[in-house]
Formats: C-alpha cells, structure tokens, sequence
C-alpha cells in the first residue's frame, strides 16, 4: 500500500471517533453501534480514488513536500469526497433497485436495513459539514468550500434526476434516448463530483480563487464523461467479481451509453429488438438485448472511443499553461484509462 493511502485509511478512524462522540447529539450505546457499522460499511470500501486525488492534487500544485498538517487536512477534505460518495450510493442503490456494491449486497439489502438506509444517507451528508466545522472553521477558504460542496451536491442530484425521469413507469420512450441527453445526464450525476471536486478541493486549500480555473473544471467535465461512459460500458460487459458490482442498467431502462449507440448503428430489425426488450426486469429480456449489443461490436465501438477520448483529453492538458495543473489532470487520467474497475 502506499504512503499516502496508509496515511489516508488512518484519518478515517480520527473522523470517525469524532463523529461518534459529537457534542451535538447525545448517542446512546446502540445509535452509536449503527452508526459506526454504517459507517464501516459505506464509507471507506471503495478504490478511494476521489478521495485520495485530494492529496496527490495538492501536493502537485504546491511542487513540494508537505507538511504532515498539510496531508492531514489534505486527506480530511478526501474524505468529505468519500462520504459525499457514500451518501450517494446508499441512495443510488436503492433508486436503481442495485444487489450489491463493493463486492458486498448494497446496504439497504442488509437484513433488518432496509428502508432505514435512506436516512444513514442523510445522516452521511450531514457528517461532511460537521467534519469540515471541525478542522476548516477559521480558515480563509472555509466558506468557499462549504458553497462548493453545495454547488456540486445540488448538480449530481439534478443529474439525477434527469436520469430517473427518463426511466418513468409507463413513459418508457428510446426514441428519446440520444447522445446529447446521455452527456446531460452524466455530466451532472457524475462528472461535478467524481472529477472537478477533489481538484477543486485542492485549489482552494492552495489559496486559489476557483472562478479563475474554468479552463481546468472544463477538462475535468470532459474527463468525468468519460469516466461514465466507462461505467455504463462496464455495467454490461465488466466482470461483477471485479468491478464488485452488477449491472442493472438494462432491467432499469437508463440512458446508457451503449444503448444510446445501439440505437444509433442498429437496423431496423435490430431496433425492433432494442424496443421489445430494454427495460424489462425477466433475464431473458436482458440477454437478447446482450446478445445485441455483441451483435453490434459494442465492445469495439467503445474501444475505439476510449482511445478518441484519451487523445482528445491528453491535447488538452497539454494546451494547460500551467505544468502543475498539467500534472494534477494527467494523473487523474492515468488513473482511469482503460480501467477494469
Ligand atoms: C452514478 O450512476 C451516479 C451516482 C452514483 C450519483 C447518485 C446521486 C444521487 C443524488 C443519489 P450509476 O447508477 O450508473 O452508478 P453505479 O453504476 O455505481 O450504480
Ligand atoms: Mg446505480
Ligand atoms: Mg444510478
Ligand atoms: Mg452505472
């Protein structure tokens, strides 16, 4: 494990005690023992790649060493990213009627959960102003990150949003699913969260005004849809063993990318499929629409779009003035491209 993920998993369990013993409410023996699993459960299980971007961004863009209380700060900030994911996904997991996460059944799954995990994802996005009260209060910057928080929060639900409505009972319509709808949809639900926050984050514990970064926010959009992309390529043809989940993107109707290109190189008899058999939750539904896709060569489509992708984002970074921030956005790249998981 590296240094700076060793230093990371260790500010977890500094957050945690203090979530556990917060002033502000009076825990009993068993809140605070449901709180703790939850949070166990949720928060820290994942590739933590958001999270640990926080602290590699910062370091780059300061060109130095840091100091420990630098890291430690840097990584508290990762974790506001972390939880804000968590929260997201005991909330996503249940809206797409998902089995498991992480390799392990999504949370609301877990016996005597259930419903409750709406509110542990309340409780989850509460956590992220207690802890940064905790550790940002005083410092300049502090107002800056609650309204980013905010900003972004409001983004991906609204993303959200858009990609629940197209999947109505009733209202099921692929000739409304297009490009330009997919990119909507995962621009919102993903891109603001997953990309241009733990940079943001960064930027503004270096002091930086972020209206006068829109060229590198604009980089990072780019970078989250196709990140998405990738997901929505994975949720059919990943491996669950490796990805730690499974696909419900074709039972759930949604406006995935390959059913967005399936409709766009598919002939006539081949729509007819499409329209007979996405949304459907019966297995056999899902497997004609799979054999479709494997029909098409989606997997080639896609290969070929990853390396669009790449080069179209690798020319940008490059046209960045800033060789800090170059190197901020090609780690982030690296991290992602042709990702299995
Ligand atoms: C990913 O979509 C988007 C999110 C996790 C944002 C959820 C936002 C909320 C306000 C709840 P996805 O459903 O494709 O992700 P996954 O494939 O991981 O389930
Ligand atoms: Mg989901
Ligand atoms: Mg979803
Ligand atoms: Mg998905």
């Amino acid at each position: 494990m590296s240094e700076t993920k060793s230093k990371f998993l260790e500010v977890y369990s500094v957050l945690k005690s203090e979530l556990l013993n917060d002033p502000a409410f009076e825990f009993t023996d068993d809140s605070r023992q449901w709180v703790e699993r939850m949070l166990d459960y949720n928060v820290p299980g994942g590739k933590l790649n958001r999270g640990l971007s926080v602290v590699d961004s910062y370091k780059l863009l300061q060109g130095r060493q840091l100091t420990d209380d630098e890291v430690f700060l840097a990584c508290v900030l990762g974790w506001c990213i972390e939880w804000l994911q968590a929260y997201f996904l005991v909330l996503d997991d249940i809206m797409d009627n998902s089995h498991t996460r992480r390799g392990q059944p999504c949370w609301f799954r877990v016996p005597k959960v259930g419903m409750i995990a709406a509110n542990d994802g309340v409780i989850l996005r509460n956590q992220i102003p207690r802890i940064l009260k905790n550790h940002f209060k005083g410092k300049p910057y502090y107002v800056d990150l609650l309204d980013l928080f905010n900003e972004v929060e409001f983004q991906t639900a609204s993303g959200q949003m858009i990609d629940l409505i197209t999947t109505i009972e009733g209202e099921k319509d692929l000739s409304k699913y297009s490009l330009p709808l997919h990119r909507r949809i995962v621009q919102y639900k993903t891109a603001y969260y997953s990309f241009y926050l733990p940079v943001a984050c960064a930027l503004l514990m270096a002091g930086e005004n972020l209206d006068n970064h829109t060229s590198v926010k604009d980089i990072l959009v780019q970078m989250g849809i196709y990140f998405q992309v990738q997901d929505d390529y994975l949720d059919c043809f990943g491996d669950p063993q490796v990805i730690g989940k499974i696909g419900t993107d074709i039972e759930d109707f949604k406006c995935s990318w390959l059913v967005v290109k399936a409709l766009e190189i598919c002939n006539e008899e081949q729509k007819k499929t499409l329209y007979g058999n996405y949304g459907k939750a019966d297995p056999a539904n899902v497997a004609k629409v799979k054999a479709l896709y494997k029909d098409l060569d989606l997997q080639g489509v896609f290969l070929e779009y990853e390396s669009k992708s790449y080069e179209t984002l690798v020319s940008s970074i490059e046209a960045h003035p800033s060789k800090a921030v170059q190197a901020v956005l090609k780690s982030f790249l690296g991290k992602i491209y042709k990702r299995q998981k």
